[in-house]
């Protein structure tokens, strides 16, 4: 195993993409009927495209940090993975963000057309509860629907889908910073803080460290959202596999245009410690986690 979350991420993507390649054969399952080609198509575009896998692999680490890694958590990872891309396909749809590229690849609705999109979407997020429910994910049902329960609450009116609908009604309006931070942590930090929480819930971690590394996913979420910012002013759409500058485009408040380049760099650093004072109890054994939450600051897509 190496240290450098570059090839790590590489590493560990590898097993997330061949689960992700087997839940999303054309074969169909006990219960359903076929699996229309067209609509298998396009939602293998858009979860098999490329992404780097952030929030699978972190649900792995946190896992690991507590002593569990199987084919059961690749599963639960691989369901938020399927929210994940499920929400980049519609966020890339006309009525939203209307982009042609993501990942360096024509977006879903380009390759295929907009009801599909839709379609693929939807499918994607339903077969992400098909997935955190199966048994391989955790011999006690209690357990799944916990991480069920908090997989729907992450991601919908008052998570993920929640915090897309406040940042649509933030284009050409000012924001306060506390709405910012709240309509961010909703969007983008969701995702990432249930990642870290449900590893710890997988592996049967004690309450107090389900809720430490709960406040690690809030702090990391945090410091991606703000990369993610600064890479939108900064970054070129070639080094990005999606067009940038859309915030400014949009009239988007965020923290960078609130704070300027240079806070938001020390606030970056500022996170990054607290990231790694909430990691200290594990000594080396959280190292990988470490270095994700560093490569989350310096990411360069
Ligand atoms: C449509 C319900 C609904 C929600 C969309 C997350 C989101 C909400 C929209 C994505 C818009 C966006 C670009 C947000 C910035 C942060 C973000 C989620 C970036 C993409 O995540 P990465 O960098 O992407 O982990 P990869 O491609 O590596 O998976």
């Amino acid at each position: 195993m190496t240290l450098d979350p570059n090839q790590h991420l590489t590493f560990q993507a590898k097993f997330v993409e061949a689960t992700l390649e087997t839940l999303l054969a054309d074969q169909a399952l006990p219960g359903e009927q076929v699996r229309p080609p067209r609509l298998l198509a396009a939602m293998r575009h858009g979860a098999l495209n490329g992404g780097k896998r952030l929030r699978p692999v972190l649900v792995m680490e946190t896992a690991n940090l507590f002593g569990r890694a199987d084919d059961g958590v690749l599963h639960a990872a691989c369901a938020l993975e399927l929210i994940h891309c499920y929400s980049l396909v519609h966020d890339d749809l006309p009525a939203m963000d209307d982009d042609d590229l993501r990942r360096g690849q024509p977006t879903v609705h380009k390759a295929y057309d907009e009801a599909t999109a839709i379609l693929a979407g939807d499918a994607l997020l339903t077969l992400a509860f098909d997935v955190i429910t199966g048994e391989a994910v955790h011999a006690d049902a209690a357990v799944r629907l916990r991480l069920s329960r908090e997989l729907a609450r992450a991601s919908g009116f008052g998570g993920m889908a929640g915090g897309q609908m406040l940042d649509l009604e933030s284009e050409h309006r000012e924001r306060t910073e506390a709405e910012i931070r709240q309509l961010q942590s909703m969007k983008t930090g969701a995702l990432l803080r249930y990642a870290c929480r449900a590893g710890a819930i997988l592996a049967d971690a004690p309450e107090a460290d389900i809720d430490r590394l709960t406040r690690f996913g809030e702090v990391i979420g945090l410091a991606f959202q703000l990369a993610d910012d600064l890479l939108d002013v900064e970054a070129s759409t070639e080094a990005m596999g999606k067009a940038t500058g859309k915030d400014a485009e949009a009239g988007k408040a965020t923290l960078v245009g609130l704070w300027g380049t240079v806070r938001t760099r020390d606030e970056l650093g500022q996170l990054i410690r607290e990231a790694e004072t909430l990691l200290a109890p594990y000594g080396s054994r959280a190292a990988i986690l470490s270095a994700l939450a560093r490569f989350i600051v310096d990411r360069t897509n």
